[in-house]
């Protein structure tokens, strides 16, 4: 697969005369941080550093997941609802396909991300609503961080160890180890380019991939316990109990997902977490002409075509009539049939 995108470089110039501006950047992660959103910020804060840029990286959460503490060696963060915001005059939303995605830091007051406060905009969202006064977006990058690295560079960073390293970890998170059908030859030969520079991969394998707690497993087998099927849609519950009653934190059932979607005879994957007004749902597909962006947005939510998410808010039977929606949509468009015919005659 080939991927021409190339970087507009006036936005980057121009990104960077408003950062050298600022006296202090605001760098919030997205709601439900993964590896490419923490990885993002942390590496905007390193390479600002270099400039004397004073920026600062929010968990919009308020908790980073045990899965992405590896990355905080990278540098300090601040969580949201401990630490004290810092005064800030402007925001670099990374990773956010739109202004509302910042958790609690967004709904606690919803005017922070009005635009009031200049908005930088860097993503890779096919469904980004370009909310920023400066957009950087690259649809087919497979992350973000992937972004960043041509960012950074015309920038004239340095690139560093840590700074590699957390644009590797933005790029093995987003592409499930460089498996997804995202990852291109250039995301091949952005990572080759970050190991060289000091990135080491096997960390950061682990850390996503292979380490799991014992609370994630018990997580794991109340998911599995609970895997139904709405017509080609395979799906799974999380109820806020469970979470309580294994100990685990919700960012430790995130693969459940990714696992569920390569089961043969489905067209698309769903995980559901219950929220306290509803459902947040996990949607995943492997089938080419099954979109899942194009289905979260039809339901106010957004993504990738092979990774999305959406709220749902109700009672069982909002989340009844999203379920049969949704299987509805994924519905193979029928080639007209052949007729079928019944033999008598049986053979052996
Ligand atoms: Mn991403």
């Amino acid at each position: 697969m080939t991927s021409s995108w190339k970087i507009d470089d006036e936005a980057v110039a121009a990104a960077f005369d408003l950062l050298k501006q600022a006296s202090c950047v605001l760098l919030p992660t997205h709601q439900n941080v993964d590896a490419d959103s923490l990885s993002s910020v942390l590496a905007i804060k390193l390479a600002l550093q270099q400039f004397n840029i004073r920026a600062e990286v929010l968990v919009t959460d308020g908790e980073v997941p045990h899965s992405l503490e590896f990355l905080q060696d990278m540098g300090e963060v601040l969580l949201y609802g401990i630490d004290e915001l810092p005064e800030y005059d402007l925001l670099l939303l990374a990773d956010h396909s739109d202004r509302t995605r910042g958790g609690a830091f967004y709904r606690d007051d919803k005017s922070r991300t009005d635009g009031h406060i200049p908005i930088i905009n860097i993503d890779h969202h096919v469904t980004n609503d370009r909310f920023g006064v400066i957009n950087i977006i690259e649809p087919t990058a497979a992350s973000t961080t992937e972004v960043l690295a041509d960012v950074l560079a015309m920038w004239g960073t340095v690139l560093t160890r840590e700074i590699a390293q957390c644009l590797l970890a933005g790029i093995y998170g987003d592409t499930l180890g460089l498996r997804t059908e995202s990852t291109t030859a250039r995301t091949l030969r952005t990572s080759a380019d970050l190991v060289d520079n000091g990135g080491n991969p096997v960390p950061i394998v682990n850390a996503l991939f292979r380490l799991k707690s014992k609370e994630s497993v018990m997580l794991w087998r109340a998911a599995l316990r609970g895997v139904q099927w709405t017509g080609d849609l395979i799906w799974t519950e999380l109820k806020q109990k469970t979470f309580e009653e294994v100990g685990a934190q919700r960012s430790e059932a995130e693969g459940m997902v990714n696992f569920l979607v390569g089961t043969e005879g489905s067209r698309a994957a769903a995980i559901l977490y219950e929220t306290n007004t509803g459902w947040r749902v996990s949607m995943r597909s492997m089938t080419e002409d099954v979109d899942v962006a194009r289905i979260a947005t039809h339901f106010g939510g957004g993504g990738h075509p092979r990774a999305a998410g959406v709220q749902i808010e109700g009672d069982e039977s909002a989340k009844v009539a999203f379920l049969e929606g949704v299987a509805e949509m994924i519905r193979p468009v029928q080639d007209v049939a052949e007729p079928t015919y019944v033999s008598e005659i049986v053979l052996d």
